[in-house]
């Protein structure tokens, strides 16, 4: 398999993004370990480009705490002949320097001041990384890019400079949090809570150089685990003792230490159900534990039964987070914050917006993204996922007139989807989906396309290419449509999974049809879809506040996109883009794999213009969407044609 030449890509900060700020001479005003990372930013980029280091400032970087930037924004003005970022606080003056290297040229264009700061205060990221490797799920459960960048060989690495670069690379779209272990707490990975600390506590300085919190998913038994005593029931007190004992332990070592995340009673994790308990008082036990030291608990809302009788239509996965956690508002720690995935079920290409989010005004709430490609194409194919986060974070619960799903969320999750790849993400174009979600996270209203548009700039400089325009139009040719795209040509109408068991690659229709897991489509001879209405089916619908429940409850008023999602329809039934269930089924799936056909296209023109390796390690990864995607328009209008023995309007094969 192909690499990058020396060792790590550059991804979106390449020596050439720095070109206009080295070329210039920077003063950085301050003192502070992360004003010492800017000003050593711009001495290397001095030191690539030449820039003066006398004479009078073109650039200045200046740390005023009288501002009212707050912790992380600053000012940005240009004016008589100078550029200059203000912040009151340093990581402003960081996140100020990024913003700088962004604009390029554009930067020292004169214009006036304009105060930037982040929508969200907490922009984090979840390492899905086992310390071990699993035999399973191997070293990154769900991770497409390789081994951990954190743990070698059953401990921390020992060399942790692609650590800093990480830190760098998302400091430079934002990120101000991470986890670096998997929410699934295996034994061996839970010690990293006591005895272990020192290995975190070496991680966490190395991010930390960027503004980085580092923050460790936690076992709910750990007192029982590594405590020895014989319960880890949140209300006795032996165990909010062992708690706090433990929480004074990470702090000692880690004295800016973020927080735990926890993944309690969900998918065979321990958690307070055991003990009669309820989820607020698991979560309170940790929060009580952080509170002394302003740290955060990140509690999980992924709380179903994944040990369902398919045969039981009472059961609805997609009512569990709700039906568990809206009853528990106003009894949460306010330092207890409340992990909802964007959807209801499990980050699949298409998925309502959560009811969940807006469903507690008095919880704090993190919505929770999936940058890792597990339903989207695992970083085999090309799926830029920043148009459905954009969705998602526009998204009003509660119609027109309310706040959207960015303005509700206090914080932003993802589960991140790099690992020791030398491209960082496996697939050198799956880096723009990690960089998005960084930029969606500051500005949850930025528009996807214009961060694509300021992704290609940084990471493939076209202005330094023989032919700028073509490369632009090739790279967003490729990458602009890919979401929609990958949904054509996977399962239909907000339907769902249809992968195959286990590893979630590659089409199985029935895959997870008579499975625990919750997940079904319901498809026979008449028809396809799960009836979710409150009238006839399971009453997710009704989970909505107006207007949504009403939209969702009818299958004349749902959207075309979630039809399948909410109803049980004939194949006949008329979609509002005119065109039957059926014909649609064939229709999208004949373009989904005509469209990476002509993507693949594109990609092979670009040859020369992007860095060989580069190239062949897409081009790799193409050959294979293109098959993939084959066997997935195959097997699903095959599986639908013979359930429903409607030929296609159009005559084409389907085997
Ligand atoms: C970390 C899905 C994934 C699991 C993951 C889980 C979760 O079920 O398939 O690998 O476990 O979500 O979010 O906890």
């Amino acid at each position: 398999m192909s690499g990058p030449p020396a060792g790590t890509d550059p991804a979106w900060l390449p020596d050439e993004a720095f070109r206009a700020v080295g070329s210039r001479r920077v003063q950085v005003r301050g003192e502070g370990p992360l004003v010492d990372t800017v000003r050593a930013e711009a001495a290397r980029a001095r030191a690539r480009f030449g820039g003066a280091a006398d004479g009078p400032a073109d650039l200045v970087l200046c740390l005023d705490g009288s501002g009212d930037e707050g912790p992380e924004g600053f000012t940005l003005e240009r004016t008589a002949g100078r550029t200059t970022v203000t912040a009151a606080a340093p990581a402003g003056l960081l996140y100020g320097f990024f913003e700088v290297v962004r604009l390029g040229e554009d930067a020292f264009v004169e214009a006036p001041a304009r105060t930037h700061r982040p929508a969200v205060a907490e922009r984090m990221l979840n390492h899905w990384d086992n310390v071990d490797v699993h035999p399973v799920m191997g070293q990154v459960e769900r991770g497409y890019a390789g081994g951990s960048l954190f743990w070698q060989d059953g401990q921390a690495r020992g060399d942790l400079a692609r650590v800093r670069a990480y830190g760098r690379l998302l400091a430079a779209c934002g990120i101000n949090a991470l986890s670096v272990n998997n929410v699934n707490v295996h034994p061996a990975e839970a010690r990293l809570l006591t005895d272990r600390i020192t290995e975190v506590a070496a991680i966490a300085d190395e991010l930390r150089a960027y503004g980085i919190r580092t923050h460790l998913s936690v076992s709910f038994a750990a007192p029982v685990l590594l405590g020895g005593l014989d319960t880890a029931d949140p209300l006795d007190e032996d165990v909010r003792q062992w708690w706090r004992a433990a929480a004074d332990h990470v702090y000692a070592h880690i004295p800016d230490f973020g927080g735990f995340v926890v993944k309690a009673d969900s998918e065979g994790q321990p958690g307070p159900f055991a003990y009669g308990r309820s989820h607020a008082d698991g979560a309170g036990l940790l929060a009580g534990a952080l509170a002394p030291h302003g740290g955060t608990v990140h509690w999980r809302a992924f709380v179903y039964d994944h040990t369902q009788d398919w045969r039981d239509r009472t059961t609805d996965r997609a009512r569990a987070a709700y039906d568990h956690f809206a009853p528990l508002d106003g009894q949460f720690a306010d330092n207890a914050v409340l992990q909802v995935k964007h959807g209801p079920m499990d980050f699949q290409v298409r998925e309502p917006v959560s009811p969940v989010i807006g469903a507690l005004p008095h919880t704090e709430v993190a919505v929770e993204l999936q940058v890792t490609q597990e339903y989207t194409g695992q970083q085999r194919h090309v799926c830029a996922l920043a148009p459905l986060w954009s969705q998602v974070l526009r998204f009003r619960p509660e119609g027109a007139e309310g706040p959207t799903v960015g303005t509700i969320a206090d914080s932003l999750v993802a589960v991140s989807n790099v690992g020791d790849d030398p491209y960082w993400t496996g697939h050198p174009l799956a880096q723009f989906n990690l960089y998005a979600f960084g930029r969606l996270a500051w500005n949850p209203d930025a528009d996807p396309d214009q961060l694509l548009t300021e992704w290609l700039e940084l990471t493939f400089t076209p202005d330094r290419s023989a032919e700028p325009e073509r490369l632009r139009a090739g790279l967003r040719a490729v990458l602009a449509g890919s979401w929609a795209t990958y949904e054509k040509y996977t399962a239909p109408l907000g339907v769902g999974f249809m992968v195959q068991p286990g590893h979630h690659y590659g089409p199985s229709v029935d895959g997870y049809e008579y499975s625990p897991w919750g997940t079904y489509h319901f498809a026979d001879r008449d028809g396809v879809g799960v009836d979710r209405s409150a009238a006839t089916g399971t009453g997710y619908a009704a989970q909505y506040a107006k207007p949504w429940r009403e939209t969702y409850e009818s299958a004349d008023t749902c959207p075309d996109d979630l039809l399948l999602f909410f109803h049980h329809v004939p194949y006949g039934h008329v979609l509002h883009s005119g065109t039957t269930v059926i014909q649609h089924i064939y229709d999208t799936h004949f373009e989904g794999v005509a469209e990476v056909a002509a993507a693949r296209e594109v990609w092979a023109s670009l040859a020369g213009l992007v860095r060989p390796d580069v190239h062949e390690r897409v081009s790799e990864r193409y050959a294979e969407q293109e098959r993939c995607a084959r066997e997935w328009r195959d097997q699903i209008n095959s599986y639908f044609l013979r359930a429903s023995g409607v030929p296609d309007a159009h005559g084409r094969r389907i085997h």
